[in-house]
């Protein structure tokens, strides 16, 4: 990793700063409890970077503006204000995740009482999904879907003190109704967007050790996303209400030069793919294993069980990729055909994962229970499958169905939205308003399941994982970080040890 303060300014091989703005007039902010993702939110990024291009200068406030590295939600929420208070921008842009609602309204609040002037935009995919409550908490426009030129035109029109009524994309307040202009084009050529703009975050955070990311194996990873849409329309999701449903990719000397640059100036040793599924396309999927292949990395990415065969998996396999990240869902063919429309069958996820095991592959299987009419002999049909087929980890969500999805209609759920500023995955107390399943406990049923499937091969998969952190260790160029990493998660898990032996033994 360079010295942070050493790097380029990137932003000079994209085009000029704004024409008589200072990068301050422009300021993004990412929600506090993203601070510590180790994760990057490549959407703001990608906005940043366009802009910057088109000669619109902007900064990104994150984790930087705390100066160290343990700090609650309020002192973070503080420091957002008084950075504003100081820069003074003329436009403040936030993200948000369905989990983030409360915090990121909380921000956009703080700011238009710091400096009421301000004009506050909101983007991603919860804004995309819920306008109305952002536009009624104090933001004046909401992007909605693909941002890069919705915000762009959008700055301009405002910049030119014209009303942005013909900006396509948008959604805004007039005569307190939501308004929505209409839907923008999606852009067509990928290759026109800059790089994100890495130089404005905590790369040397989000580079640094950390397992989160390629679940379960500590490495320093980026993230890059080589193509945008999905095909598919699974009840439970809304990618393609972001980026439609026609696959656009990028050119390989576009992707390689942005794995080369995380390579080389951030100290990336592994990427993973964030792209819907890519394993859609078989001539980008080899095209993207050249460029890692050359570029010798590591990899992981998202697939679908029925997108697979033999020679991808060869194919990936030997270009450097580790890991498959699958949608298993459910083991119910009536699940997933009816409820989720996912268009994959369970004999197909037994096959694919038949395949990784042949090869090596690690494997991922995101899985859900508590789906609209699912019973608990269905739910029970899911454990027996992903039992069988020996993910290498597994992510369990209760089904909470995202606001703008086909399962939402389905769910119909009467919630308030004070009530949306409380949803979380795993734990909710709202849950049961959503649950329309044979299961009333899904939080027991959901710990169960996982506790059953984590403990099942234990032995083998301990044994695996130790042997992965011995070839991380033979591959970094960082053994340091990674000896201090690991060093610093046992310690981590000691003192976790001792505090709830403490409790357990206080008299
Ligand atoms: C990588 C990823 C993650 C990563 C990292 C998230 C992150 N830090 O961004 C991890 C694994 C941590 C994650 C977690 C979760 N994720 Co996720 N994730 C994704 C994924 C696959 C890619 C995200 C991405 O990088 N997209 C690429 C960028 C370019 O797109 P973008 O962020 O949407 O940005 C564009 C526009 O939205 C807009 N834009 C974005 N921000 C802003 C801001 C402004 C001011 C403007 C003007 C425009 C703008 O412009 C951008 C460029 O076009 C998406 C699927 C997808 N296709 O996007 C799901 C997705 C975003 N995740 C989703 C969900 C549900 C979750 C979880 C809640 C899942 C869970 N069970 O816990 C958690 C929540 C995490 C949290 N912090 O709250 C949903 C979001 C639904 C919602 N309404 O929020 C998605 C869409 C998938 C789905 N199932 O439909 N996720
Ligand atoms: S779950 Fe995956 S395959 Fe289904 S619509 Fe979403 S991105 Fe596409």
């Amino acid at each position: 990793m360079r010295d942070v303060k050493a790097m380029p300014d990137m932003s000079a091989d994209r085009g000029p700063r704004a024409a008589g703005g200072s990068p301050d007039d422009i300021v993004f902010v990412i929600p506090p409890s993203r601070w510590r993702d180790s994760r990057y939110s490549l959407g703001v990024m990608y906005v940043s970077s366009y802009l910057r291009k088109n000669g619109y200068g902007n900064a990104i406030i994150d984790d930087r503006i705390m100066g160290k590295r343990r700090f609650s939600s309020d002192e973070a929420m503080k420091a957002i204000v008084r950075r504003i208070g100081a820069m003074r921008p003329r436009f403040v842009g936030v993200t948000c995740l369905i989990n983030e609602l409360r915090e990121a309204v909380e921000v956009v609040k703080a700011v238009k009482a710091e400096s009421p002037g301000t004009t506050v935009l909101a983007g991603g995919t919860q804004p995309t999904d819920t306008p109305g409550i952002f536009l009624r908490n104090g933001v004046d426009y909401v992007v909605l879907g693909e941002g890069e030129a919705t915000t762009l035109e959008l700055i301009n029109k405002l910049d030119s003190g014209k009303p942005p009524d013909e900006v396509r994309g948008i959604a805004f307040l007039s005569r307190g109704k939501v308004r929505l202009t209409g839907p923008r084009p999606l852009m067509e050529d990928l290759d026109e967007i800059p790089y994100p703009s890495f130089d404005l975050v905590n790369m040397e955070r989000h580079l640094d050790f950390h397992e989160w990311v390629l679940r379960g194996l500590p490495m320093k990873t980026g993230l890059v996303m080589t193509s945008r849409g999905c095909p598919y329309s699974c009840t439970f999701c809304e990618c393609n209400k972001l980026f439609g449903r026609k696959v656009r990719h990028r050119s390989y000397g576009n992707i390689y030069g942005e794995v080369k640059l995380l390579r080389d100036m951030y100290g990336a040793e592994a990427i993973w793919f964030v792209d819907d599924t890519l394993t859609l396309d078989k001539g980008h999927l080899f095209m993207v294993c050249r460029i890692m292949r050359e570029l010798g990395m590591r990899w992981a990415c998202q697939g679908r069980v029925n997108t697979v065969d033999d020679e991808m998996i060869r194919v990936m396999k030997s270009s450097g990729c580790i890991q498959i990240d699958f949608g298993v869902e459910s083991g119910s063919d009536r699940v997933l055909r009816d409820i989720i429309d996912k268009r994959i069958t369970t004999s197909q996820t037994r096959e694919a994962f038949r395949l990784c095991r042949k090869h090596g592959m690690r494997t991922l299987a995101n899985i859900m229970i508590g789906l609209p009419t699912e019973t608990r002999e269905e739910m029970l049909k899911t454990y027996s499958l992903a039992r069988e087929i020996g993910a290498n980890s597994y992510v369990l969500s209760i089904t909470l169905p995202l606001p703008n999805t086909r399962l939402w209609d389905i769910v119909d759920p009467d919630i308030s939205e004070d009530e949306m500023y409380k949803l979380n995955f795993f734990d909710s107390e709202l849950l049961p308003r959503f649950n329309r399943s044979g299961v009333k406990d899904l939080v027991s049923l959901r710990k169960a399941m996982l506790t059953m499937l984590n403990n099942h091969r234990k032995l083998g998969k301990t044994l695996s994982l130790a042997e992965w952190y011995a070839r991380i260790f033979h591959g970094t160029k960082h053994k340091g970080g990674f000896i201090r990493y690991i060093a610093g998660s046992y310690l981590n898990f000691a003192y976790a040890v001792v505090g709830r032996l403490r409790r357990e033994l206080a008299p």
